[in-house]
């Protein structure tokens, strides 16, 4: 258990499993209409529209994503909170017609024990927290669904987290947060069998903070958990190529690749097609030996 290799194996996740041997690409659906790089692509005339969500869905799968990751609330520096209902008005209904229509794998971007329940029953298959279950009533709630959970390293809140990067080492700042969301969970109910990590890249952390992490990454394997990263058109990459977001695919392929390069078993992103691609290339020289 102890080593430094990769968990592999299946997660499953309610009534689907997600097999580790390879990366699997988890596809980004956001129902928010200000998110950080694709907002509104689920609204049609302002209105946040189900069949264009499905749609974008059948796309990314189609395109190769094992998981679509659906969120309601934007993490992007300065967004707007957003109120409970608001949240489970927007997201539980494109769970809940995504697994209808398409029946896949569905993550829940939430840290809101109501969302985290509601869409558990309406067939969601894991949950993403950017706040590792932190918030009152979360363990608890995401315990109840028995649905795996990735646990995600920010210091602070979405909005202040830009503030908290005076880290002495990142890497034990993040080991020592998994080390104690890993405990709570334990103490919830939560088995370790369950718990995807993450270390939050771009969450309240410098580009030198973001580029140790990922160097090394594979350092988090002795944890015994698959790991998920989230790279895709963030900020890191304005800040090390100094380019716009919508110029940012080439560098978020290459962040990619590295991260599956040392073993990272869920890659969140935006560009489904393109990623998978590069995944597939990956795949196909892990096989030579
Ligand atoms: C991440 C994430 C975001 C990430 C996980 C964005 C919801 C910002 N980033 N979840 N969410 N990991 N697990 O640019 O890095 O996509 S939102």
């Amino acid at each position: 258990m102890n080593n430094d290799l990769p968990v592999t194996g299946i997660i499953p996740a309610a009534g689907y499993s997600l097999d580790l041997s390879r990366p699997l690409i988890m596809g980004i659906l956001n129902t928010t209409p200000d998110s950080f790089s694709d907002g509104g692509n689920c609204y049609q005339q302002g209105r946040l529209s189900l069949e264009a969500a499905v749609e974008r869905a059948r796309q990314m799968l189609k395109d190769g994503a094992s998981i679509i990751d659906v969120g309601g609330e934007s993490t992007r520096p300065g967004a707007t909170a957003v109120g409970e209902a608001q949240e489970l008005q927007r997201v539980v209904p494109v769970v809940e017609a995504i697994v209808r229509e398409l029946d896949c794998p569905v993550s829940v971007d939430t840290s809101t024990p109501s969302v985290m329940r509601e869409s558990a029953a309406v067939g969601a298959a894991m949950i993403n927290d950017v706040r590792a279950l932190r918030r009152e009533g979360a363990l608890q709630a995401a315990a109840a669904t028995e649905l795996p959970v990735c646990l995600m390293h920010m210091r602070g809140e979405p909005g202040t987290m830009e503030h908290a990067q005076d880290y002495d080492d990142a890497i034990t700042e993040v080991e020592e947060f998994f080390v104690s969301r890993m405990q709570a969970c334990q103490a919830a109910g939560i088995a370790r069998e369950r718990i995807v990590l993450d270390p939050g890249f771009g969450f309240g952390k410098s580009l030198q903070h973001n580029l140790t992490l990922l160097g090394k990454l594979a350092h988090f394997h002795h944890l015994g958990c698959p790991l998920l990263v989230g790279m895709s058109r963030k900020s890191m990459l304005g800040k090390l190529l100094g380019r716009e977001l919508e110029e940012r695919l080439p560098g978020s392929l290459a962040l990619a690749l590295e991260a599956a390069m040392r073993g990272a078993q869920i890659i969140r992103v935006h560009d489904v097609r393109e990623t998978a691609d590069v995944l597939a290339v990956h795949c196909a020289l892990m096989e030579i030996d």
